[in-house]
């Protein structure tokens, strides 16, 4: 982590923005076809964010649809730390595809949602409400009935137990919903300590209902994939994926590549992470996550001789 501080301070902040724009530069690296079908179209929040197909998630076909696009929702599989398919980064569910993202959500035997943006910003709608948002509520998504159990409250965050009920099967299975409140609209947390806290409940969270819900799981090592959106699911799912990898790497054998982690990100989901604050956030905040469990001396690092142009 001291070659991760030596590099931030020898290229500064236009350096780190120098390096985010290499990476910004670099063509998508695969097709789009699947999202570009007529009739997958719709079910694309934003025409411009589209997922690769070597990656996207294929839901299990209908048998009352012989409609070949019955299996089509934005979502793509991404690798975490020595972990294939740790992650399945989606945009935020319209009303047509909240269907289809429980439907992913039960077939992928996800534990754990994370949403990172809010349902309305800036007086826009990022997101649908494609969950019971009031403890004791149940709704009706096809297939699925959610009843939202319990909500407990963090100080950043939120977290509703819910109850998916498979209406075809009559099983019942817990899955866990976290909604990160305070990141702003526009931009990155001021502090990294709020989300790394974050990062670490629902790091825990997975670790403890794999155990608890699964305890014969065989699958891969993890369990099954943590569902993060936001409203495109690209820039601050990048994000909050992007440091879950580099924290895990960093806990494991002390070192970090964040421009690597995001090159590799992009080639499976496309895209991800927006706009060079939260890519230098990531720098910030693993600097910070390193002081914080005594990897780093504080006064080794500080952020504010950095900008100062480099040159
Ligand atoms: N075309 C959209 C727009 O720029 O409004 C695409 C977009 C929207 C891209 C949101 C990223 C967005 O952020 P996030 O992935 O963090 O929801
Ligand atoms: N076109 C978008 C808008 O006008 O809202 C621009 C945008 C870009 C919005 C990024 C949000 C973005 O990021 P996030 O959703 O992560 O804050």
């Amino acid at each position: 982590v001291q070659d991760l501080v030596q590099h931030v301070k020898r290229k500064k902040k236009k350096g780190i923005y120098q390096e985010y724009e290499e990476i910004r530069k670099e063509p998508p690296a695969g097709t789009f076809d699947y999202s570009k079908k007529t009739s997958n179209q719709i079910k694309n929040r934003y025409s411009d964010v589209l997922c690769l197909d070597q990656s996207r998630v294929r839901l299990c076909p209908l048998n009352n649809e012989d409609d070949e696009t019955s299996d089509y929702i934005n979502a793509s599989f991404m690798d975490g730390y020595k972990r294939s398919n740790a992650y399945i980064a989606t945009q935020g569910p319209l009303p047509k595809t909240f269907g289809d993202f429980w439907r992913m959500v039960w077939e992928q035997m996800v534990l754990i949602i994370v949403m990172t943006t809010r349902v309305v910003e800036r007086g826009r709608v990022k997101c649908g409400q494609y969950w019971p948002l009031e403890a004791g509520r149940t709704e009706d998504y096809g297939y699925f009935l959610v009843r939202n159990v319990h909500i407990e409250m963090f100080q950043d965050f939120k977290l509703s137990y819910l109850e998916l009920f498979n209406t075809q099967t009559g099983e019942c299975r817990e899955v866990s919903h976290y909604l990160y409140m305070s990141w702003p609209d526009f931009g990155v947390p001021k502090s990294a300590s709020a989300m790394l806290d974050f990062r670490a409940h629902v790091k825990r969270r997975q670790e403890s209902s794999l155990r608890t819900l699964h305890p014969d799981w065989t699958g891969p090592p993890g369990g099954p994939p943590v569902v993060v959106h936001c409203s495109a699911g690209i820039g601050r799912t990048g994000t909050f994926c992007t440091l879950d990898i580099c924290l895990s790497r960093l806990e494991d054998i002390g070192t970090v590549d964040i421009k690597q982690t995001v090159r590799r990100m992009r080639t499976q989901r496309a895209f991800s992470i927006q706009t060079w604050d939260q890519y230098y956030f990531c720098y910030k905040a693993v600097i910070e996550y390193a002081q914080q469990s005594g990897l780093l001396q504080p006064m080794e690092w500080s952020d504010t001789e950095l900008e100062t142009d480099s040159e």
